[in-house]
Parts: C-alpha cells; sequence; structure tokens
C-alpha cells in the first residue's frame, strides 16, 4: 500500500516534471541563451514581473546621449530590466529611426544593457511598402500586395534583409547572438497601422506573419528571437484575442499594448479592463504554452500621481506575466509645447510613486534581471 502511495507520488511527480518542462521557444533551433531566457522569463512570473521601458539609454525628459543615464536611473538607481528598441526606418536605409535614434547607437544601448543582463524586445514600425507613407497608412490591399506572388513581395523581401542584418548583428562579447524578443506587426488588432484590420483579412495577416518569422529563421539563419503576438488592449475574450493569431509554431509570448488616456483619467474602469485582459492572456499562456506579458502601456504624462502603485501594479497583482514595457520619454516635442512620457523624470509629480513602484517585491528592475542571470 505504502509503495504504491509512493509510486503514484513519483508518477505525479513525473507528471508535474513534464508540464514544468513542457514549455518550449517555437523555434526548433534557438540557441542556447535563447533557450535559457525564454526558460527564465516563464519561471520569473511566479515571483514578479520585468519592468521595461522604450528608448531608455538614449534619451529622456531633457537630457540625450548622456552615458549612463535614464530617466528611470535618475529616480531609482537603477536601470530597467527591459530594454525596448524600435527598427522603424531601418527598411529605408536610414541612419536614424523614425524617432532619430541613429542605428549604431542603438546596437551599443543593446549590448550594454544585454551585458548588464537586462532583457532587449524590438518592435518595427515600418513605412506601409505599398504606398511608401508611414506606418500609421492603413491602405487597404498593403498586405495581400507584400505576400509570395504579391505586387511589392520584392520590396518587402528586401526590407526583412535589412531587419535581418540588424538582428543578426548582435552580439555579445563571446560572439555569441543576443536573444531579442521580437514584437513585430504589433497592435494587430488595431486598425491604424498598414499591417492592421483595414488592410488585411485575418488570413492574409496570419500568412504574413508565418512568412516573416519562417523567412528570419529558415532564410535567414537568425535563431536568437523569441516571437512575441502583440494585440490592441480592450478584447472581450479569448475569441477575439485570437483572431488574427498566426499560429504556437511562430508565437512564444502573448501580450497586448494598452494605454490609459484622459487628462486625469477614470482609474476604476481602466483597471478592470487591464485585468479582464491580463486573465485572458494568462488562461491563453497556459492552453497555448506560451508566456503571457503587456507590450506597450503607460498613461502619457502620468496625470495620476500614484499611477504606478494604484493602477499598474494594482492592476497585475494576482497575475502571472514576464514583463510590462512602459513606453517612451519622447519629451518635448519641437514646438515646446506638449510633452509625452510614461516613465516619470526627476522632480515629476509621480516620480515618490515610481520609486514605491521600484521597491514593490514583484517589479523586477535591471539589478534583479541581473541577479536572476536570466541567459543561464
Ligand atoms: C508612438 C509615439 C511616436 C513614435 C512611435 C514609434 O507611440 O511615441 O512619437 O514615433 O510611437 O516609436
Amino acid at each position: 500500500m505504502r509503495n504504491k502511495w509512493l509510486l503514484s507520488g513519483l508518477l505525479m511527480l513525473g507528471f508535474h516534471e513534464v508540464c514544468a518542462q513542457a514549455l518550449q521557444v517555437s523555434d526548433k533551433r534557438a540557441t542556447s541563451k535563447t533557450i535559457a531566457l525564454f526558460r527564465k522569463l516563464d519561471k520569473l512570473k511566479k515571483q514578479g514581473y520585468l519592468v521595461g521601458h522604450q528608448d531608455a539609454l538614449a534619451y529622456g525628459v531633457k537630457w540625450k546621449y548622456q552615458p549612463g543615464r535614464s530617466d528611470i536611473k535618475d529616480i531609482t538607481g537603477d536601470n530597467p530590466a527591459l530594454y525596448g528598441w524600435e527598427l522603424g526606418h531601418i527598411e529605408l536605409d536610414s541612419a536614424v529611426n523614425l524617432d532619430t535614434v541613429p542605428f549604431i547607437k542603438m546596437k551599443k544601448f543593446i549590448r550594454e544593457g544585454y551585458r548588464r543582463g537586462g532583457v532587449i524586445t524590438i518592435s518595427w514600425h515600418g513605412d506601409n511598402p505599398l504606398t511608401g507613407k508611414s506606418a500609421w497608412d492603413p491602405a487597404p490591399g498593403t498586405v495581400r500586395a507584400i505576400l509570395p506572388g504579391g505586387s511589392r513581395h520584392d520590396v518587402f523581401v528586401k526590407q526583412l534583409d535589412k531587419v535581418a542584418a540588424f538582428l543578426g548583428d548582435l552580439k555579445g562579447n563571446k560572439g555569441e547572438a543576443i536573444p531579442i524578443l521580437f514584437r513585430p506587426f504589433h497592435e494587430l488588432t488595431g486598425g491604424w497601422f498598414w499591417w492592421g484590420t483595414n488592410s488585411s483579412t485575418p488570413q492574409e495577416f496570419k500568412e504574413l506573419f508565418r512568412f516573416t518569422i519562417n523567412y528570419l529563421r529558415d532564410k535567414k539563419h537568425l535563431h536568437n528571437l523569441i516571437i512575441v503576438y502583440n494585440t490592441g488592449g480592450g478584447f472581450k475574450d479569448e475569441q477575439e484575442y485570437f483572431q488574427r493569431y498566426p499560429g504556437d509554431d511562430v508565437v512564444d509570448v502573448v501580450s497586448f499594448d494598452t494605454y490609459q488616456l484622459g487628462k486625469e483619467g477614470l482609474q476604476r474602469p481602466f483597471i478592470d479592463m487591464l485585468k479582464n485582459n491580463l486573465t485572458i492572456i494568462e488562461r491563453v499562456g497556459q492552453k497555448r504554452k506560451k508566456i503571457p506579458a503587456i507590450g506597450e502601456i503607460g498613461f502619457n504624462n502620468v496625470p495620476y500621481e500614484a499611477w504606478f502603485t494604484k493602477v499598474l501594479a494594482t492592476s497585475i497583482q494576482g497575475h502571472k506575466i514576464a514583463y510590462v514595457l512602459l513606453w517612451r520619454n519622447a519629451g518635448f516635442k519641437a514646438d515646446d509645447k506638449s510633452v509625452e512620457y510614461y516613465v516619470p523624470f526627476k522632480g515629476d509629480r509621480s516620480e515618490k510613486d515610481f520609486l514605491k513602484f521600484y521597491y514593490l517585491p514583484q517589479t523586477l528592475f535591471e539589478k534583479d534581471a541581473a541577479a536572476l542571470r536570466l541567459y543561464n
């Protein structure tokens, strides 16, 4: 009898082990560091989530390109655990991205963050390959035109070659490929980008996504990519979330973008929506064996001074996600009349609350990420 219990106990343990090991990065040929990062991201969500910031090392409110600086570091003494970078305009052979960050500097910042133990995520607001206008040109027929057989397919493939060259040139000290959370065609359930709902059918979108990832893997031999499926926010259920899902073999992270809007904003509806969307992606993650995360989030100018603890941390409380990425501190616009920032800078009204947010046990910044040894 005792042995029987022991046996069933062992079997159960075995079952749990199998379950625990079942989460695998979708690229069968992923590098060992990429596999390690993917597993660690899955594991760390039990204890907390990485906090990220777009363009953190390049500029902040009222400063640009000051070595070693970031707005988060000015406040906390620590850097974000996750660095977001943006490739828009690389497809044009431009030396700077659409937000004027030179690609050469970007590569340096990426290596710097990685060497310190941070994580890198990359998005691509590429210009419309059909019309030549910006990413925000949802011209009908764009996606059909760039799929294999389409009139602009060759143009798109050349653009992908440039993206691949950048991604393939990101190397650590020992020449190893730096693992990247690659987030193409983000906010894919919205209608504002050329890859969105106004310019493609779900089927066309899925084909585009699959073509892109398989091209980068098979033709460009990139095996350092963890692929992020990234919808808009405010979806009602799993079915809506899945409308444009391209398949488990080309997705590793299930995420969404969402922003609180309004001057001061009503916190409650935003919190409810966020919690609901987190519940949905957690469920999806469990079913599909993918990692849930928030691809982009923020409240421009942070008009509610306790937003980080009372809205962001409160909403995530009780949910298990691997990371959140706060959007960029673009700072003052050329006319000096408006300012864009999602993380407080020194002296800002939400500075104190951000420091509280930093000290919460579940928020992981770069020192935590380094201690977690995410690439081993
Ligand atoms: C948007 C804004 C723009 C920027 C774009 C791509 O949300 O921050 O100013 O050009 O992202 O980074």
